[in-house]
């Protein structure tokens, strides 16, 4: 995949006018981004401000908030975004235009409500953050001009639109009170989270928070152009569609020619062309025959065995696990999402060995360059459309502008490789067919009426029409071809024969596998966790650090979240004691984060092994994307990445559970069984080796390997079976409460597994299990830093922690059962062994007693 964006970047399209005595054809543009003013409505307020950006970040910039993150700010800072502010700047038109056809304003976003006046007179509105705005200026442009963006408040346009619509309620009217936001977000398109979510602040932003430029131009201009590969396999060669969209501003057709060129493919054709005035679109095809591109099919297909549906994705005719989480914004000013900070966060994913993201409809589509280092990196990407837990109205006005938003964001994104499937929206046919939100049973099929018009009728006609490479799902969760059986909405969207699910149980026992589903595809399952101590720092003072405190209290948005998280842990482990406050609080925000991992592992290895096998009717599981990669702010949430970027414990137990060959031990019925897990295009010959370790010792009570097995490619499969009481029979001086299993496969010293655990008891029940004394010895070697750890016992969950020294370790939270480990730590900012050894901070699970 990265190697086939790479040559497309390449892709040249000229257009020259073929006619004698015709011009050329001449584009000339300039970008208005950089400093302009900003107003807040009664002058009270006035300053410059960048653009792209937003006003808080303006505010920021100058000096005139706090960060918004820190403590209660988000609350202290709402009057900002209830405020209606202008955005103006004077330039002047640095190239002659009097001779130019056509002069047009281009706006790549709006955020979102404005009306655009040059020259006081108005040449356009925008109620639509996710849309391209084209506005005709040739009659209003001059050499000197005023450009003005008079900004509605989002939070007030929201409310207005609501109480416009008298017909019916548009639920839910407004988000529930612990997440501290404002209502009626359905009602505009903008990012839905920005006024609040389970995970996040309420900043409802004002500003032009993309590019913004002038093009002016005779005879024709080109718009946009797209490229869609796909493989006809009679002729064993590539066609690849170029869409090229033009504005012919020339009175009379005129003919020219248009060259392609992919210079990294020795490719080069030249097209002669037609083009008439008005808007047009000039399909070229090109045919390619080496292998460069990917072919994407969402496999639903009868499966022996069971009844229902398959739900696979086949990426170049081979079927793949998707294995990965849910991305959301990165930040709530979008300004401060920088290349540098997507390109670590992506990187993070690949390194926990990720292969798909799903970036999820409460947020926003996102910047080109996500999708380019997606590309590159080999990332693949679930795209949902930015609808999301709500209903939505259906007026025309409304529908229309969704309309422009979908047709201009396919166009944008359709060309990247790395996009998989487009989907409708996030939950609403669950929130629907479970009537989350109390809609009188009278009112049932209008509410249908709505949702079909919206998701069917409009978004996948459009996509249907402009991108037949890629499938597409009406939501996610959806039952795929049995939702459209039973006429879009089913009667069980979270049905496990069928397409895909989210699931989300915090009481049930996380470590017993029973409570999972066993499902064709999970796109969403997680649990919460705290944000280590050094990410809360940054934006609390010392009275907020307690579990308790109201400062805890406010970050969590997700109704008694605190308690579940504790709930969760005390069924497997003693909750912290510790008579210092501080230490306490750091403890808790520990074990929320050992809990945390360790259920997503336990739930993750459940939904990788059940990917051969049907068990009374279920299986076939093929994706598992827990909720969710990153964070917004700094707060508990379900994320593994904290705001910023620093690894979760969960962070580091992906990097496990999803590597491409695993080995994963359960329980079912007292018997032990180890699954082998293999991601891999070839078959194996590897050894498994089993060891029983005591908590109370170094030496393993027994260890045992195996004959040559094979581990084969693309499956799942039993390679081990013993039951408890005769392991631990065999074993000697075990229990289940004293000793604990830990095993791995190796080929030829070559490949080789993580060293995978398996707790045969509560931990809180855990017998010998000791304070072990760890040390750790840092030494440099090059731009990387070994951490020789020796340790006193046998640790469970051993955290290294080296506070705001940005980086990442080759491994960390792990089970150590040798007296002596090495790991690695990555800065991503020089630093220095002094550094990291005044900042390191090391514990393990007998510690926090
Ligand atoms: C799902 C997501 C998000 C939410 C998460 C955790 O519903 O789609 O809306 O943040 O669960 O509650």
């Amino acid at each position: 995949m990265a190697s086939c964006q790479r040559l497309l970047l390449l892709l040249l399209l000229l257009l020259a006018a073929a006619s004698p005595g015709q011009s050329r054809p001449s584009s000339t543009s300039f970008s208005l981004a950089g400093s302009w003013l900003l107003r807040s409505q009664d002058g009270s307020v006035a300053l410059q401000a960048q653009v792209p950006g937003c006003v808080h970040s303006a505010l920021l910039q100058h000096g005139l908030l706090q960060d918004p993150y820190y403590r209660f700010n988000d609350l202290n800072y709402s009057w900002i975004s209830l405020d209606n502010w202008t955005y103006s700047k004077e330039f002047r038109i640095p190239f002659d235009f009097s001779k130019l056809q056509k002069v047009n304003l281009i706006f790549e976003g709006v955020d979102t409500v404005a009306e655009v006046l040059l020259n006081n007179v108005t040449v356009g509105k925008t109620d639509n953050m996710f849309s391209r705005y084209t506005f005709d200026i040739t009659k209003e442009i001059r050499e000197l001009n005023i450009i003005k963006l008079h900004f509605q408040s989002a939070v007030s346009y929201a409310a207005q639109q609501s109480k416009a619509h008298t017909g019916y309620r548009i639920p839910p009217e407004c988000p529930e009170p612990v997440q501290k936001g404002v209502c009626h977000v359905n009602f505009i398109r903008k990012e839905q989270c920005s006024f609040s979510w389970d995970w996040g602040p309420s900043f409802p932003t004002q500003g032009i928070w993309k590019d913004v430029r002038i093009v002016a131009y005779d005879l024709c201009h080109l718009d946009d152009f797209t490229f869609t590969p796909t493989y006809v396999s009679s002729a064993r060669e590539w066609n690849l569609k170029i869409e090229a969209y033009f504005d012919v501003v020339s009175s009379k057709p005129f003919g020219g020619q248009v060259t392609v060129s992919i210079p990294g493919l020795q490719t080069h054709q030249i097209y002669d062309i037609e083009l008439h005035p008005g808007k047009s679109m000039i399909p070229l095809l090109l045919n390619i025959n080496k292998v460069y591109f990917r072919t994407v099919e969402l496999i639903e297909a009868s499966i022996a065995g069971s009844s229902g549906l398959s739900f696979y994705f086949k990426i170049n005719g081979l079927p793949i696990f998707l294995k990965g989480s849910n991305w959301i914004p990165a930040d709530s000013f979008q300004d401060r999402v920088t290349s540098d900070l997507l390109r670590l966060l992506l990187q993070s994913a690949v390194n926990a060995n990720m292969n798909t993201l799903r970036v999820w409809g409460g947020g926003v589509y996102e910047q080109d360059e996500f999708y380019e280092i997606c590309d590159e990196l080999g990332l693949m990407i679930w795209q949902d459309f930015m609808f999301a837990c709500a209903l939505y109205p259906t007026d025309q006005a409304f529908v229309d502008s969704v309309r422009a938003e979908v047709v201009h964001q396919i166009r944008r994104l359709k060309s990247h490789p790395s996009v998989i499937i487009w989907s409708g929206n996030n939950e609403n046919e669950a929130a629907l067919a479970e009537n989350w939100f109390s809609v009188p049973s009278s009112k049932f099929q209008m509410y249908i009426r709505d949702y079909v018009t919206l998701y069917v009728k409009n978004i996948r006609e459009i996509v249907l029409a402009e991108d037949q490479t890629r499938p597409y799902v009406t939501s996610s969760p959806t039952n795929g071809a049995e939702s459209i059986a039973e006429g879009w909405v089913s009667r069980k969207p979270y049905d496990t024969h069928f397409g895909d699910v989210h699931f989300y149980d915090y009481e049930s026992d996380c470590w017993n596998w029973k409570v999972f589903p066993k499902a064709r595809f999970v796109s969403e399952y997680g649990y919460q966790s705290w944000p280590s101590f050094s990410t809360l720092e940054k934006v609390s003072s010392p009275e907020d650090w307690s579990y308790n405190s109201s400062f805890s209290v406010h970050r969590q948005h997700h109704r008694n979240g605190n308690a579940e998280m504790l709930d969760q842990a005390a069924i497997n482990f003693k909750l912290p004691q510790n008579s210092d406050p501080l230490v306490m609080f750091k403890d808790t925000l520990y074990l929320t984060q050992v809990m945390q991992a360790q259920c997503i592992k336990t739930e993750t290895e459940f939904y990788r092994r059940s990917q051969s096998e049907i068990v009374h009717g279920e299986g076939h599981t093929m994706g598992a994307l827990y909720w969710q990669l990153n964070d917004i702010w700094q707060a508990p949430s379900w994320a593994s990445l904290e705001y910023g970027g620093k690894w979760k414990m969960l962070h580091y137990f992906a990097q496990h559970f999803f590597s491409p060959l695993l080995p994963i031990g359960f329980e079912d019925d007292g018997v032990f069984y180890i699954y082998g897990v293999s991601d891999l295009h070839l078959d194996y010959r590897m050894v498994l080796t089993v060891k029983v370790h005591r908590w109370s010792s170094l030496e393993p009570v027994c260890s045992y390997r195996t004959e040559h097995l094979v581990v084969k490619a693309g499956q799942a499969a039993p390679l081990y079976k013993e039951p408890v009481v005769e392991l631990l029979k065999r074993c000697g001086q075990c229990t289940r409460q004293s000793c604990v299993i830990s095993f791995d496969l190796t080929a030829g010293g070559q490949l080789s597994s993580p060293t995978n655990y398996h707790f045969l008891s509560s931990l809180k029940d855990a017998v010998g299990l000791e304070k072990a004394q760890i040390t750790a010895k840092i030494t440099q070697q090059g731009n990387t830093y070994n951490f020789e750890l020796r340790t006193t016992a046998v640790a469970p969950f051993v955290w290294l922690d080296v506070g705001s020294i940005p980086g990442r370790f080759s491994d960390n939270g792990f089970l150590l059962t040798e007296e002596r480990k090495t790991v690695l730590f990555y800065p991503w900012k020089s630093t220095s062994i002094t550094e990291l050894e005044k900042s390191l901070h090391l514990i393990s699970l007998a510690d926090i007693y």
